[in-house]
């Protein structure tokens, strides 16, 4: 068993370190406060390569697989959430399309979205259709005369919709066959009849415009169809069990800061005449948040190592999304609980944390739907 990282895997976190720490960082506070999705960071994103992670250079993309992905949403989310986030949703949109596109797709869409700046999306939530994702009602009918796919729905809490260049949309070419009539439609940004709807007000992550899109006999060519009719609902749970292991590597990222964070307050604050580092209280709180991350983060770079080995892995996917989550709330929650009253003012990075920590728990599957997954693994359900 080799724990160690590659040399361009350390080159990876050195760079994503520093990228964090010199343009995340001081940009995050404004983010959150300003409610703005950060275009000049997610340009510079791109042209350091982190938004083609996973896909051949012959499409644009940077290469590496999992494994990288966590490395880069991990350094940054230590230092800030929304740009983890940002980069980790919108590494789906490509993976569906070199996953299950044809060639034509891939040649289309892939350069403009690896290394071109522009974002892409994951359309699949709706009113109704939530963790029971099956229950997808937005419709995509083909008309024959025409060879285009005539979409209808709306779609909710789509992060980075109202922003997205390239959306996979996931709606029923053959309504009556239910999830099994579901399929994966590319719709480009300004396609008439595609329209975004209320940007929501989040407790976190404020700056990743998390939108509900709007389809009225929305026009989309035939070509634009991903894989076959009825295969959407199996593209759409492949592309969340490799989302989940980038949300568990967002969660171990902001422990990891909030850990950092809380090791040098308790070193620098001076309570009742010594540094509150010195009280067994606080050092019990580090031990058990230190701890916690360690098994956290081995565990969503197991569920890595699984998809980059091409093993199945959507098990420990869930689990390490289940773990990291947990602990993500623990540890913020905790670091927060450190810094006192500091800890609840704005001043400081940790209240910023401890929200945008929680949706961890939430989307891309919330932890009772990772129990659902795991369990029916390991009980053979
Ligand atoms: N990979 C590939 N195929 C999968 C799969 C996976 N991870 N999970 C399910 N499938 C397949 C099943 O094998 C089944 O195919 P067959 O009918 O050919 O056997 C089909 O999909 C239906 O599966 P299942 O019966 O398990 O579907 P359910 O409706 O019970 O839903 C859960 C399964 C609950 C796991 C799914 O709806 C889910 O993940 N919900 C959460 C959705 C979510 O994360 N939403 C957030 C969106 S982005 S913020």
């Amino acid at each position: 068993m080799d724990f160690s990282l590659t040399r361009e895997q350390e080159m990876i976190k050195d760079l994503a370190q520093q990228f964090a720490e010199n343009e995340l960082e001081p940009a995050a506070a404004r983010i959150d406060l300003e409610h703005v999705f950060p275009e000049e960071n997610f340009k510079k994103m791109a042209s350091l390569g982190f938004t083609g992670i996973g896909i051949p250079s012959q499409y644009g993309g940077s290469g590496g697989g999992a494994l990288e992905k966590v490395i880069a949403v991990s350094e940054f989310a230590k230092k800030c959430m929304t740009s983890a986030a940002i980069l980790s949703i919108h590494l789906i949109a490509p993976q569906c399309i070199y996953r299950h596109g044809n060639e034509e797709q891939k040649q289309k869409y892939l350069p403009m979205i690896t290394k071109g700046g522009s974002l892409g999306a994951f359309a699949l939530t709706e009113p109704n259709a939530g963790s029971d994702a099956g229950s997808v009602k937005t419709t995509a009918i083909f008309d024959p005369e025409t060879n285009e796919y005539i979409l209808n729905g709306t779609k909710c809490f789509i992060s980075g919709g109202s922003r997205a260049d390239v959306l996979i949309v996931f709606a029923l070419t053959q309504p009556n066959k239910g999830l099994k009539g579901m399929s994966a439609i590319i719709v480009e940004k300004g396609t008439p009849g595609f329209s975004v709807g209320k940007i929501e007000e989040k407790m976190g992550l404020a700056g990743s415009e998390t939108a509900e899109l709007i389809f009225e006999d929305c026009r989309v060519p035939a070509s634009n169809l991903i894989g076959k009719e009825g295969e959407g609902f199996k593209i759409a749970m492949q592309a969340l069990d490799r989302a989940r292991i980038g949300i568990g590597a967002q969660a171990v990222g902001v422990a990891e800061g909030a850990l950092e964070l809380s090791i040098k307050y308790s070193k620098e604050r001076v309570q009742f005449g010594k540094p509150i580092a010195n009280l067994q209280g606080i050092q019990w709180y580090i031990a058990d948040m230190a701890t916690k991350t360690m098994a956290a983060k081995t565990l969503v770079q197991y569920a890595a190592y699984l998809e980059d080995s091409g093993k199945p892995f959507t098990t420990e996917a869930a689990m390490c999304k289940l773990n990291a989550s947990e602990n993500a709330r623990f540890v913020t929650n905790l670091a927060l609980q450190i810094h006192g009253g500091y800890g609840y003012m704005k001043d400081y990075p940790l209240e910023r944390m401890y929200r945008d920590a929680k949706i961890t728990e939430i989307y891309e599957g919330t932890s009772e739907i990772h129990k659902v997954v795991i369990s029916r693994a390991v009980m053979n359900k």
